[in-house]
This record gives structure tokens, sequence and C-alpha cells, in this order.
């Protein structure tokens, strides 16, 4: 006997996504070709990154003076490759980008119904460090009878995304997505093999976990609610312990960690940012859409189902706290 074994049922995302679009009889392909677009983007941003870290690293040849430069580079970059994957797809009306004051139309790509709204470095405080950074994705089609795109099919709640997630480029590159009343999955880059492989099929958030994660730097700004509320979490639980604190600072780590293990991650409102800091469109839907489907909650910061709150503008924000069922049910509790 030698040699390692080799697992040869491998579940790519290409072929998830090809029996997914088998089951649904009215698929056309183009939402799997939009994906095939998106996991491009996703490993090169991976690759520029992965890179980006190496040069800084090893940064005797004198490159240490210009790692800001670097950096502002890949944020650039980042949004550079999303934007040209997602025209040259043909299959994308119209996008939204964090880094875009306006939106970017696609007349070019005719008979395209889908709109996408993406951050595509978010967490971008943490690449000099090599931290974890993430892409986040909502995915969004233009209504039937409706022939070219408008910015009104975006401005709408997060419940009529068809599909959403995040990428997050950490020790791998982890995808994790979810379409409309269906399951979240996970899917891990091998780079190896160039391929995303599904390595968490159906995720579940526990139901409950004693974990917070907030910037609490701000709690001189926060409302008595909020206050009270993270007070309480460093009190004796029924076990006699309190809460453990977790805060990366990238919103798609952060998730991540609180969709694998339980708890809360919350962004909320408060006196100095009386509409949070975190974009509706772009971080705080496709995330909440993440959470429920995965069995977790997304509340705003007065307690209203994330995935019911309208922007008004692309760039809106809201507070957030999402996670685990039980954990969410606890935030209302201390705001009802
Ligand atoms: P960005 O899109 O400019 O990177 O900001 C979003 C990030 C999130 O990833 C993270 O949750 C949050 O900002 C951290 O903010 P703070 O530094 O205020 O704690
Ligand atoms: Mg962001």
């Amino acid at each position: 006997e030698s040699g390692e074994k080799v697992n040869t049922h491998i579940i790519t995302l290409t072929r998830f996504l090809t029996e997914e679009q088998i089951k649904h009889k009215e698929a056309t392909g183009d939402f799997t070709l939009l994906c095939h677009a998106l996991q491009f983007s996703f490993k090169s941003i991976a690759y520029y990154i992965r890179r980006a870290t190496l040069v800084n690293l090893t940064g005797l040849a004198g490159s240490s003076n210009t790692t800001g430069d670097e950096q502002k580079k890949l944020d650039v970059i980042s949004n550079d490759l999303f934007i040209e994957a997602m025209r040259s797809c043909g299959k994308v009306a119209l996008l939204v980008s964090e880094e875009e004051e306006t939106e970017i139309y696609f007349p070019n790509a005719v008979g395209a119904r889908y709109i996408v709204s993406c951050d595509p470095i978010d967490g971008s405080s943490n690449l000099d460090a090599g931290v974890s950074v993430g892409t986040i994705f909502a995915i969004h089609k233009i209504p039937d009878g409706i022939d070219i795109a408008r910015k009104e099919d975006i401005l709408k709640p997060g419940t009529e995304l068809v599909a959403a997630g995040f990428t997050m480029y950490g020790a791998s590159a982890q995808l994790v997505m979810t379409m409309k009343g269906s399951t979240v999955n996970g899917f891990t880059l091998d780079n190896g093999v160039g391929e995303f492989i599904l390595s968490h099929p159906n995720m579940r958030i526990p139901k409950s976990r004693a974990i917070y994660s907030v910037n609490e730097g701000n709690s001189l700004y926060w409302e008595d609610k909020t206050i009270n509320y993270f007070n309480s979490l460093k009190q004796a639980q029924a076990n006699g312990k309190p809460y453990s604190a977790r805060y990366i600072g990238s919103m798609v780590a952060d998730a991540y960690r609180t969709l694998l293990y339980g708890g809360i991650f919350a962004y909320p409102a408060d006196k100095k940012s009386p509409k949070g800091k975190l974009r509706i469109l772009y971080e705080c839907a496709p995330m909440a859409m993440v959470f429920e489907n995965a069995g977790g909650q997304a509340v705003d910061s007065t307690m209203n189902r994330m995935l019911e709150v309208v922007p008004e503008h692309i760039h809106d924000r809201s507070g957030i706290f999402m996670g685990s069922y039980d954990e969410i049910e606890k935030v209302k509790s201390f705001y009802k």
C-alpha cells in the first residue's frame, strides 16, 4: 500500500451550477455563465492579493516605501477585474460597485437580465497587514416585461435578490453563496487545480454561541440600548462565563467565522453614524440573505428584518446585527 488516497468524487462549482441549472427547467444558462464570470474574478483577485502580500512580506527589495501605492493599486485592480468580468460575460445589464460613485450600464450586453452589486475588496484597511479581506456580491434580476435595466430594479428590499454571497481571501479563498429560497453552500479554492470545490455543503449557522463581534471603540457613540446589550454579554451567563469577543474588522472574515461558529456580528448605527457604516446593497443585504438561508437572522438597528430594508440610493448605509438565531432574539429583547 503506498501513495495518498485521492478523492475522485469532487464537486466543483462548475458541476454544482450545472446540476442546479438542470433542476430548474426554465433556466436559460445565463445565470450559470454569470457565475463563471464571478468565479473568474474571485480567482484573479485572490491571486493578486496573495502576490501583493508576498511583495510586502519580502519588502527587502526596496518596496517598503511604495507599500501605500501597492495597496491602493490592489483596490483598483480588484474593482477593474470585477467590472471587466461582469461586462464581458454579456449577462449583466447594470453594475454597482462600492468603488464607483454611479452605477454602470452595459448597453452592449443585449438581452442581459442580471444586475450585480458588489464590494470588490471589503475590509481593505486590513490589506497592509495581510489579514483576510473579501468580495461581497448581490444579484438582482430585471423583472419580466422590462427591457432595459433601471436603477429602480435594485433599489428594492433584499427579499428580491436572486442570489448573493461573498468570497473570503484568507489562508485559502472561500466562496459562500446562496440562491433565493435555497441553501447556503461553501466552496474552497484549490489552487492546485484552480477550481472552487464544494467543501461546505448546506451550511447551517449554530443556533446560539457566546461570541460577539463589534467595534467596541465606537461605544462612546452608542445608544443606551446598544450599550446595555453589549454590557449584558460581559456578565456571567447561565454557564457562569461571559461571551468571548472576536473582531477582525473585515466584515467578510467576521461573517464567515460567525457563520461557522455561531455568535453575533454587529455594526450598529450610533450617534456619530446615525445610518450605520455598512452599505445596504452590497454589504448588508447579501450577508443577510446568506445568514437567513443558513438558519440565522439579520436585522437593522431598529430591529427590522435586514432583507426588508429598502435603499433609497445605491450607496445607502444601515446599522446591522446578524448571526445565530437565538443571539438575534436576544438583541431584539434589549431593543423592544
Ligand atoms: P470598507 O468597505 O471601506 O472596507 O469598510 C467596510 C469594513 C467592513 O469590512 C468592516 O466590518 C468594517 O468596515 C470595519 O469598520 P471599523 O474599522 O469602523 O470597525
Ligand atoms: Mg466595504
